[in-house]
């Protein structure tokens, strides 16, 4: 639906490496609408609730040292099919399989240094927004919907 949120994330190295701007621009220019955005230095307790369905992984204490390793920048997205969308500008998980347009297939290499995150499911959307933005996201008439919609 039209009003389908997303969360996405630009993980440490994306913030250490210049490019959030690049990552935001994306997602505005493709059409969706910002109403949450912040940059936060996230505990490892809390990136565990994030990633609870990996919990067991072989590479979960890695994901998580590296996910508090510095700030991240979390923000939602809405907009038509925002979550299967948003996982398309992203790229496949491993950067090496990510087409040359998405996000990881132009600035990455190394699965365990995606820059990335997207939300996978409607249902997971809604738990990442919740956990990331308890606070609740902005609500706000963008006027421009008009142009990007029919
Ligand atoms: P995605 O981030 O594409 O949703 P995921 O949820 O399966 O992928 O995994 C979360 C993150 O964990 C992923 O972005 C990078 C890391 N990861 C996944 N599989 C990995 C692996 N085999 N080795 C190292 N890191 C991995
Ligand atoms: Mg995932």
């Amino acid at each position: 639906s039209v009003s389908e949120r997303t969360y996405i994330m630009v993980k440490p190295d994306g913030v250490q490496r210049g490019l959030v701007g690049n990552i935001l621009g994306r997602f505005e220019q493709r059409g969706f609408k910002l109403i949450a955005l912040k940059l936060v230095h996230a505990t490892p307790e809390h990136l565990e609730q994030h990633y609870i369905d990996l919990k067991g992984k072989s590479f979960f204490p890695g994901l998580i040292k590296y996910m508090a390793s510095g700030p991240v920048v979390a923000m939602v997205w809405e907009g038509l099919d925002a979550v299967k969308t948003g996982r398309s500008m992203l790229g496949a998980t491993n950067p090496l399989a990510s087409a040359p347009g998405t996000i990881r297939g132009d600035f990455a290499l190394a699965v365990g240094r995606n820059i990335c995150h997207g939300s996978d499911s409607v249902e997971n959307a809604e738990k990442e927004i919740k956990l990331w933005f308890p606070e609740g996201v902005v609500q706000y008439t963008n006027d421009n919907s008009k142009w990007i919609f029919e």
